[in-house]
């Protein structure tokens, strides 16, 4: 995971320090690009501790089609309560595009299971492709997340937009868009979370995990994570061995791994660091 502190390096020194929607500011550049392979260990930070547990609950949440931060609540797990409105609802976020994007006929498609039927029958497709960008569905920017869910819209853009799968040698890669992305918070749980979605996806097509290549587009370092000087710690410290993912069950879907399916071997993080998250 040196590539990681290379992109905090890289934003350090070549970003340019601007105003954004949240009114905290940051440091930013446009386009970017890491790849990582899946069978040289499971990409989750070591320079911090992440928690991987609400990594795997997220996922599952999408998987299964939830945008009900309650159900994410009950888990422990608190990272979307700043976006939610009171009955715990975030609008058409990830999982509703997902499991059932509304087509103009009032008709709903599954692109993840049609994805995986599509990985099966024709591995060589180029069309292995899932967005999250409804047009119809995204948020004024000028507006609360919270008043965006109100009139039936996104809380938040997707960040993480659209992914592309590609088969090749026995081994499924993983391409993600991500718009927008805060590298010091958001970026460790998006990649340890394509990773995780990119196993679960080979294992149910009885393929091997290839790269995750990550793309970015405004990547950024948010102005109080730099004068905290967290960022600046987070470099002073020396990568750890990566650990291993270990999935104890293939379940009959995609859509039915439990939280107990999923374990993680031999993660040896430097600490925790707290940090606030822009809202
Ligand atoms: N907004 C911003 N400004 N940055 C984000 O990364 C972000 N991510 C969102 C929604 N909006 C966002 C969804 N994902 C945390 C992690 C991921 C996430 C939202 C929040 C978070 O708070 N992480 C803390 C604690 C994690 C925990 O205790 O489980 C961290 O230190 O990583
Ligand atoms: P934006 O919608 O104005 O771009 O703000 C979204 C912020 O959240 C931005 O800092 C990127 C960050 N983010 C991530 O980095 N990863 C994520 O998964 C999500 C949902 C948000």
């Amino acid at each position: 995971m040196q590539v990681y502190l290379d992109l905090l390096r890289d934003v350090i020194a070549n970003g340019e320090d601007r105003e954004d929607r949240t009114g905290v500011g940051v440091r930013s550049v446009f386009g970017r690009q890491i790849r990582l392979d899946l069978a040289a260990g499971f990409p989750l930070l070591t320079t911090k501790r992440v928690h991987f547990k609400s990594v795997v609950g997220e996922l599952l949440w999408f998987l299964s089609g939830s945008t009900d931060n309650n159900q994410l609540k009950g888990q422990g797990i608190r990272i979307w309560d700043p976006w939610a409105i009171e009955n715990g609802q975030l609008g058409p976020i990830y999982g509703a595009q997902w499991r059932s994007w509304v087509c103009p006929d009032g008709r709903t498609i599954d692109q993840l299971a049609e994805l995986l039927e599509a990985i099966r029958t024709r591995p060589h497709s180029r069309r292995l492709v899932v967005s999250a960008w409804n047009v119809a569905d995204l948020p004024d920017e000028s507006l609360s997340p919270q008043d965006n869910v109100r009139q039936g819209k996104m809380a938040l853009a997707p960040c993480h937009c659209l992914f592309q799968f590609y088969v090749s040698g026995g081994r499924l890669y993983c391409q993600l868009y991500q718009r927008s992305a805060d590298l010091f918070i958001g970026v460790p749980f998006n990649i340890a979370s394509y990773a995780l979605l990119t196993h679960l996806i080979a294992q149910q097509c009885d393929l091997k995990p290839g790269e995750f290549i990550h793309t970015f587009g405004d990547l950024h370092l948010y102005h109080n994570h730099l004068n905290d000087g967290i960022v600046y710690e987070q470099l002073q410290r020396t990568p750890r061995p990566l650990p291993r993912l270990v999935l104890k069950r293939r379940p009959p879907s995609l859509f039915d791994y439990r939280v107990e399916d999923i374990a993680l071997e031999g993660y040896d993080p430097h600490p925790t660091i707290p940090a606030p998250v822009a809202v």
